[in-house]
């Protein structure tokens, strides 16, 4: 008795080098788990990732109004706090357990075992699962379990903290290499893959448009302050599902087209540049825009037209939708009576010029102006299945997001910037974007603190499926806190509606404020 109390108060009580040593194995068990994973999914693939799964497991499960609160909250960013929040959940989770397993390895290891089958399951539930996708998980799991095991065992039989004994300092450090080396070995696989997209990307010359674009009409992007009437590809807004941006090999990608057709097409990525090509302007904008937001965006687009693709493939007149599936299994449906009636409706593989980035879709991706990107602009596009409404769905219509979808009028105050500050006396210049994609704007008006609507300048604009510039200046304005509102007509002498809506479920809609200050 005595003996086992004297050695147990070495294991029971190890003080707190050995609580150290605990948290420390477990997140060498952690570390191993993870980059374990990382590594075999590198080799197979990428979306077999277990922290990537559970990922993007999560996000399908997240509810709506929290997905909709990271958007707002964290913007762009949504993905990076997602990730490093899911890391944080995963360094608490194995510490715990790497201090459990001291006396209750059993239990540590169930702990292990029960999050290595939340991995296999969150992978084989992806859209682009293969029938390796559990071994990664799994993998990782057991190499986990096993730093587990030595790491308790080292521990048990030292009786000591690290502190006690060189096996332990070398178990440390050699459990901390593996980690090391698993995790940069996954990170080193995942880099190569997106440099040979890449490099590839770089390689490809597109050709010039059979149909170009109007060029820039002079008296752009005249006003200080106000948004570049191009948006660069860096700029542009990103919004999608994917948690590691699919990296898409060129030379093997290739779109079908299928469903209710009279025959299948599947092209190329050589046969849609072979193509006589469109090139146009054209602003999209992500439904999750508030009044006032910044998930809009204006590029020059090059792409072959919809219709030449869908007219060769022969739809059958009973389809009503066209339900395109990206690389990575995510789906958008979109009403082919929108995508065919002579707006410029693409698949688009260059954006200002340049082939798509590979955040935005590269090598193709669906545009269809005038539409929402939820149903129309599906990136890194694979599949186009010629379905009905009644038959198939997509990915945020099956959450609760219209069916129908077309961008709503709305316009932006750029100048001032919001809570800004103008000198008195001199002319306060206003300034801002307003679209409605297949209308055009006819007008843009403005009105402080409640007084009359004063008509804006519209500068030059390129066409109907293009953002316009607008500018004011306001004169004789008092010192102290101003209000400023506005409101824009479209092509056809709609006014957009004063009604205060949401995002969902097919977009917000309101007139804009801003407050500024006269000093
Ligand atoms: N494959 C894929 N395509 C997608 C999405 C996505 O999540 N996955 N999101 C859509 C949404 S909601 C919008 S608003 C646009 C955004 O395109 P961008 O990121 O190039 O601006 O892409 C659309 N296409
Ligand atoms: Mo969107």
């Amino acid at each position: 008795m005595h003996r086992r109390s004297t050695k147990d108060s070495a294991t029971d009580r190890p003080g707190v080098a050995g609580h150290l040593w605990g948290a420390l194995c477990g997140v060498l068990s952690g570390g191993l788990t993870l980059g374990v994973g990382s590594l075999v999914a590198s080799f197979l693939v990428r979306s077999s990732d277990p922290v990537l799964g559970v990922g993007q497991e999560f996000i399908a499960r997240t509810p709506e109004w929290l997905k909709e609160w990271a958007i707002r909250q964290f913007g762009q960013s949504d993905k990076a706090v997602l990730l490093g929040s899911l890391y944080g959940t995963l360094v608490v989770f194995f510490v715990v357990l790497g201090l459990l397993a001291r006396r209750h390895l059993r239990v540590a290891l169930a702990g292990v075992t029960v999050l290595g089958v939340a991995a296999v399951g969150a992978t084989l539930n992806r859209p682009d699962a293969t029938a390796l996708s559990w071994l990664p998980s799994t993998i990782g799991t057991v190499a986990g379990a096993l730093a587990l095991v030595l790491g308790t065992r080292a521990l048990r039989r030292r009786g000591r903290g690290p502190a006690g004994g060189a096996l332990s300092r070398r178990s440390v450090v050699l459990g901390g290499v593996a980690v090391v080396a698993a995790g940069s070995a996954g990170a080193g696989a995942a880099v190569t893959s997106s440099r040979s997209v890449a490099q590839a990307r770089s390689k490809i010359v597109l050709p010039k448009p059979a149909s170009p674009a109007p060029a820039l009409p002079p008296g752009i992007d005249t006003v200080e302050g106000i948004t570049p009437y191009v948006t660069s590809a860096k700029d542009f807004y990103r919004v999608d599902t994917a948690l590691s941006v699919p990296q898409v090999d060129v030379s093997s990608w290739s779109l079908r087209i299928h469903g209710m057709v009279d025959r299948e097409v599947s092209v190329t990525f050589e046969d849609l540049l072979a193509e006589d090509l469109v090139e146009r302007w054209t602003t999209m904008t992500c439904v999750s825009n508030e009044v006032g937001g910044n998930l809009v965006g204006n590029a020059r687009w090059l792409g072959v037209p919809l219709t030449l693709l869908l007219d060769r493939a022969g739809l059958d007149r009973d389809a009503d939708m066209l339900l395109s599936r990206s690389s990575d299994g995510f789906t958008i449906s979109t009403p082919v009576a929108d995508a065919t009636d002579g707006r410029d409706s693409m698949i688009a593989v260059g954006m200002n010029g340049e082939p798509l980035t590979d955040v935005h879709g590269f090598p193709a991706r669906m545009l269809v102006p005038g539409l929402y990107g939820y149903v129309s602009a599906c990136k890194w596009i694979t599949e186009i299945e010629v379905t009905r409404f009644d038959r198939a769905s997509a990915y945020w219509t099956d959450r609760g997001w219209a069916r129908e979808a077309p961008i709503k009028t709305a316009v932006r105050i750029d100048v001032p910037a919001s809570f800004g500050q103008v000198r008195s006396g001199a002319t306060v210049p206003v300034a801002g974007v307003a679209w409605a994609q297949t209308r055009g704007i006819s007008g843009v008006e403005v009105s402080v603190d409640s007084g009359p609507w004063r008509a804006a300048e519209l500068l030059p604009s390129v066409g109907k499926n293009s953002w316009v510039q607008w500018t004011v200046g306001l004169d004789g304005l008092e010192p102290g806190n101003h209000t400023l509102r506005a409101r824009a007509t479209d092509g056809t002498g709609q006014l957009q509606t004063e009604a205060v809506a949401k995002p969902i479920p097919d977009g917000s809609s309101g007139w804009p404020s801003k407050l500024f200050t006269v000093v």
